[in-house]
C-alpha cells in the first residue's frame, strides 16, 4: 500500500527526472544566457546545470526571477546576472521554469510562490520557455488540480476594489493571500506588492470558443485579458497564448513542458 512518504518520494523523483531530462535537452553548450525561475522543482534545474560543471557553466550567465532564485543561483556558483541588464535587442537563450497547473495546450498557471511578475518577464526574454513540473500538475483544463485560485499580482490601495471585480466576473471566493506562517498580514512579493488568489471554474481550452462565459466558463484568453485590464492589477499567473512553433520567441507558454 502506498503511503504519504512514498507518494511524497515519487514526487520528488519525477521533479528530478523532469529537470535533468529538460536540462539535458534544452540546455546547449553554446547558450550563454539562461533565465531561472522559481519553486521547488527548479532547484532540481540548478542541481542538473551544476552537475555539468563549471567548464561547461564558465560562458554561461543565468538571470534570476527573484530572491529565490538569486539565492540558488548563488548557492550553485553559478554566475548571476539580471534581466535588467540585458539589452533589448537580445534574449535569453532559454528559460526553465515550474508551473502550478499545465492544461494540454500548455497554458499555465504560475504565481503559487508569488513571484509570477519577474517570471512572466524573463519566460517572455527567452527565446524558448521551458517548463518543468511533477506529474500532478498536468490536466485538461486550468483550474482542475490548482483550486486555490489564479494568483494575481495587485498594488495593495487597488487590493478592495479589484477583489470587487472579480466576484462581478464569477470568481468563487477570491481572497487577499496571507503571509507566511508566522507573519501577519498580506504576502508581500519581491516587487512590494500583495497577492490575490482567485478561483473559477475550470477554464475551457479553446482559444475560439463563441462565447467566453457559456455555463459561467471562461476560455483562458478571454479571462487573462479582463483580468489584466483590471486597475490595480500588475500581472497574473495565467501563462498562456497561442505560441505555435513559428512564434516560440517571446512567448508566455513554453515551448516544452517536461513531467
Ligand atoms: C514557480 O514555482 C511558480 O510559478 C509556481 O507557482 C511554483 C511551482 O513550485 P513547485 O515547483 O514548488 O511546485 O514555478
Amino acid at each position: 500500500m502506498s503511503t504519504a512518504a512514498d507518494q511524497a518520494k515519487l514526487v520528488e523523483t519525477s521533479k528530478r527526472l523532469a529537470a535533468f531530462q529538460a536540462v539535458k535537452d534544452y540546455l546547449l553548450p553554446e547558450y550563454t544566457r539562461i533565465g531561472i525561475g522559481s519553486g521547488s522543482t527548479v532547484v532540481y534545474v540548478v542541481e542538473a546545470i551544476a552537475a555539468l560543471g563549471p567548464a561547461a557553466t564558465a560562458k554561461m550567465a543565468f538571470y534570476p526571477t527573484g530572491s529565490q532564485s538569486e539565492e540558488l543561483i548563488e548557492a550553485a556558483g553559478l554566475h548571476l546576472q539580471y534581466i535588467n541588464k540585458l539589452p533589448a535587442a537580445q534574449q535569453l537563450d532559454v528559460a526553465f521554469d515550474g508551473a502550478d497547473e499545465v492544461d494540454d495546450d500548455l497554458n499555465l498557471i504560475k504565481g503559487g510562490g508569488a513571484c509570477l511578475w519577474q517570471e512572466k518577464i524573463v519566460a517572455t526574454s527567452a527565446r524558448q520557455f521551458v517548463c518543468v513540473a511533477d506529474f500532478r500538475k498536468l490536466s485538461a483544463r486550468l483550474g482542475t488540480s490548482w483550486t486555490k485560485g489564479i494568483p494575481i499580482e495587485v498594488l495593495p490601495m487597488a487590493a478592495p476594489r479589484v477583489l470587487g471585480e472579480l466576484e462581478r466576473m464569477g470568481s468563487l471566493g477570491p481572497r487577499i493571500r496571507p503571509g507566511l506562517p508566522g507573519k501577519a498580514g498580506a504576502i508581500v512579493t519581491d516587487n512590494g506588492l500583495w497577492i490575490i488568489d482567485a478561483p473559477f471554474a475550470p477554464l475551457q481550452l479553446s482559444r475560439d470558443s463563441a462565447s467566453t462565459r457559456s455555463n459561467g466558463t471562461w476560455t483562458v484568453d478571454a479571462l487573462a485579458d479582463s483580468l489584466i485590464k483590471i486597475p490595480g492589477v500588475a500581472e497574473i499567473g495565467l501563462f498562456y497564448g497561442n505560441n505555435g512553433l513559428e512564434v516560440a520567441s517571446g512567448a508566455q507558454k513554453p515551448v516544452a513542458a517536461y513531467f
